[in-house]
């Protein structure tokens, strides 16, 4: 006899692009893997291009199709929005979606300024009161190797923090000829490499060392001021046929950021993030330096963790390289046998269990709007700073 499914959780996804295929494998994926309280449903798929997002809607296993996200929340067979579009329709979306009653999943950053982000959050905290709860996708958190640091970290296995040295490194934008997709136009996107990649780097930094962010000193280059427009604003590594001919439009955002931080408990940071730096593919690397140990992650080598253990023999001391990928790890010992290792997609089924179980359990996921807010309000800071001179910016309420 079959046992008896958990209640539907029925899904509405706005966007198909790069993140709607990885949140759509996580939605498919989440409770085969995970016993869950809930069981999620992908009812439907809303993108503003019908054919496209009908052949989306085929490819990735969704029920039914819209071309207007304002349809998913009007839907009574509709219980959360998974936001997957740029950052300038995060803010309306997702208010719109909260006070109809919809959970909601958001892409980060969760927005394109500190005052979405603060609107956003004032919603979210009014929906919670009523049981209704949003949560921003900061998926690496939900890396195996990252919640065991996180973990190390809290267990004081590294003593009193005293260094974070936080890099995101991507090479897509090298090429003066990659073209202008909708990443690296402002109005679109918020920001370029910084709230891109350096917004992952700002949520890991103070998710694994449970310290915010009291202030920085940044600058932020783009090195390609131009480049070739190929019709309308693509996604990631839209390469059309540039010719000499192609014309250019204006990069109005950053191709690199670089910033030192101070953190409430007195550690100090340095943080970069950049998407032209040849030859690195997705180096997400987070250090961390205690006063009892170490610990250093490299997202390129995500199933291995790096750990110094300054309580070790002397004649023993090193950095140990740890397979995480023992049932006694985070999350890993619902997949395969030890040493079969885990992916990039794995983040995203890990955000969904831990957002379904919240939800079954009516408690608020995190992170939290409150949570993004203070990752928003460090990417400000950062710009403050940047177009200061780099001068030292403080920065205010950046403790959820
Ligand atoms: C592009 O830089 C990108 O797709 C980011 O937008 C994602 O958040 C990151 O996970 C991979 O790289």
């Amino acid at each position: 006899m079959s046992q008896q499914s958990p209640p539907a959780l029925r899904v509405g996804m706005a966007g198909y692009a790069f993140m709607g295929a990885a949140h759509s494998h996580a939605w498919r994926t989440a409770h085969r893997f995970f016993d869950l309280p809930l069981t999620p449903e992908l009812t439907a798929i809303a993108g503003r291009n019908r054919a496209g997002v009908e052949q989306a809607a085929q490819r990735m296993g969704w029920g039914s199709v819209e071309t207007d996200w304002r349809a998913l929340i009007e839907r009574d067979d509709i219980d959360l929005i998974d936001i997957c579009t740029p950052g300038n329709t995060h803010a309306e979306i997702a208010i719109a979606a909260l006070e109809a009653g919809k959970h909601v999943l958001c892409e980060k950053p969760l927005a394109n300024s500190v005052a979405e982000a603060e609107a956003m959050t004032a919603v979210a905290e009014e929906a919670a009161k009523k049981g209704v709860f949003a949560m921003c996708g900061y998926s690496y958190r939900r890396t195996p190797a990252l919640a065991l640091m996180k973990r190390m970290v809290d267990d004081g296995r590294l003593g009193t923090i005293r260094h974070v040295r936080a890099q995101y490194l991507q090479d897509w934008l090298t090429d003066d000829n990659a073209p202008l997709t909708w990443r690296l136009d402002k109005s679109t996107s918020g920001s370029g490499a910084l709230g891109d990649i350096g917004a992952h780097i700002i949520d890991a930094a103070q998710y694994v060392t449970g310290l915010n962010i009291t202030g920085v000193s940044a600058l932020l280059e783009t090195f390609t001021k131009e480049r070739p427009v190929d019709g309308e604003l693509v996604g990631l590594g839209g390469h059309g046929d540039v010719t000499a001919d192609t014309p250019r439009g204006p990069v109005t955002v950053d191709d690199a950021a670089l910033f030192t931080a101070r953190f409430d408990g007195g550690a100090i940071g340095m943080f970069e993030a950049t998407r032209t730096a040849l030859g690195r593919k997705n180096a997400n690397r987070l250090e961390v330096n205690g006063t009892l140990g170490s610990v250093a992650f490299d997202f390129e080598d995500m199933n291995f963790l790096q750990f110094y253990d300054g309580t070790d023999a002397e004649d023993a001391r090193g950095f140990h390289r740890i397979m995480v990928t023992e049932p006694v790890h985070p999350y890993v010992g619902n997949w395969w046998p030890t040493g079969h290792g885990l992916g990039y997609e794995h983040g995203f089924t890990h955000q969904v269990v831990d957002l379904v179980t919240a939800l079954g359990n009516k408690t608020q996921p995190t992170p939290s709007f409150r949570e993004a807010l203070g990752v928003q309000k460090v990417l400000a800071a950062v710009e403050d700073s940047a177009t200061n001179n780099s001068q030292w910016t403080t920065i205010k309420g950046n403790n959820p």
